[in-house]
């Protein structure tokens, strides 16, 4: 009896000794998000984690939290800076009240198109990762959003029509919107989005066809205005002490990985636009098409956001949008 348990703490013992050697020698990451598992931008995540994996034999192991089950939307930025989580996936949007640099794909019509959108995201990635560096951080990869289009829960011809909608923002530009519009903001994460349609807090709020879908937003909003307003990016960034403490391989792993998953994610999305606008309509969702004064108010508020956004970024802002202009 004695004999056999001593037997069996040291088989115990030694297989305990050789998991912690093992598991010395693995990293581990996590990498919060703020989307549902099944979205688009999160299935590319978890390839990436994947890639990762396969490329460094399983030297390094990053997990996804998919749904801002770690960390809200707006926490993620923080989280990475003080190294809570190794790496994480940012709106770049949210953050525009700390550096306007943020918020330049958050401008109304600025950018329309996936081919304008990489441009600005071209234009705007040197002054991006010199404020991120400051911060601590490094960008990986950052993939966009389908273009932003308007729910509403009815007919709308003019801006005029917008007055006192109860309208959901995302980002410090959505809020900016409504009050221009003459609308009533709420802030609500797209975790917290269904929610809120649900029990009526908001009727309205602009968006990508991705989101709509994934909020179930047909099941309260009948009309999306398909207005291809600007496409937000999401940023994947990783904490630079945890970057710096790779070998050199398993960095050099990440960045291909990383490289690889930015032409995959700009590709699905855009891949995904339309199959969402179709899958909207399948659901009962009116897709429409804005009509010219509809259009011409929103790019009215477009410019006024434009030339606000440019007053405030100085010269990082000019350097960012004459990049753009010149290619
Ligand atoms: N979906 C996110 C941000 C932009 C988008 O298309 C959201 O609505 O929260």
């Amino acid at each position: 009896m004695t004999f056999t348990r001593r037997a069996t703490s040291t088989v115990l013992g030694l297989s305990f000794i050789g998991f912690a050697a093992g598991a010395s020698a693995q990293t581990k990451w996590d990498l919060p998000s703020a989307y549902p598992a099944t979205n688009f931008h999160t299935e590319n995540l978890v390839q990436f984690a994947k890639d990762v994996d396969a490329a460094t034999g399983g030297k390094l192991k990053i997990t996804v939290h998919a749904n801002a089950s770690l960390f809200k939307a707006n926490e993620i930025k923080r989280a990475v800076q003080s190294g809570q989580a190794q790496a994480g996936e940012v709106l770049l949007v949210n953050f525009e009240n700390e550096n306007p640099i943020y918020g330049a794909d958050g401008i109304p019509f600025l950018a329309t198109s996936y081919a304008e959108a990489r441009k600005l995201a071209t234009a705007q990635k040197p002054v991006l990762e010199k404020l991120l560096g400051g911060q601590g951080m490094k960008v990986l990869f950052t993939v966009p959003w389908p273009p932003q289009g308007i729910y509403v829960n009815k007919e709308i011809g003019s801006v005029a029509e917008m007055r006192g909608l109860k309208w959901r923002a995302y980002s410090p530009a959505t809020a900016k919107i409504a009050e221009l519009v003459g609308a009533q903001p709420v802030t609500i994460q797209a975790a917290e989005l269904s929610q809120a349609l649900a029990t009526g807090v908001i009727n309205s709020y602009m968006s990508s066809g991705s989101t709509g879908y994934d909020t179930k937003t047909y099941e309260s909003i009948k009309y999306w205005y398909d207005t291809q307003a600007w496409l937000p990016k999401n940023a994947i960034i990783v904490n630079q002490k945890a970057f710096a403490a790779l070998d050199a391989t398993t960095q050099a792993a990440v960045l291909k990985a990383a490289a690889e998953a930015e032409t995959r994610g700009w590709k699905i999305s855009q891949e995904k636009n339309e199959w969402y606008s179709k899958a909207l309509a399948d659901k009962g969702m009116k897709i429409m098409k804005p009509s010219p004064k509809l259009m011409g108010d929103l790019k009215q508020v477009g410019s006024i956001m434009l030339a606000d956004w440019e007053k405030k970024a100085g010269a990082d802002g000019t350097a960012v949008i004459s990049a753009f202009r010149k290619n």
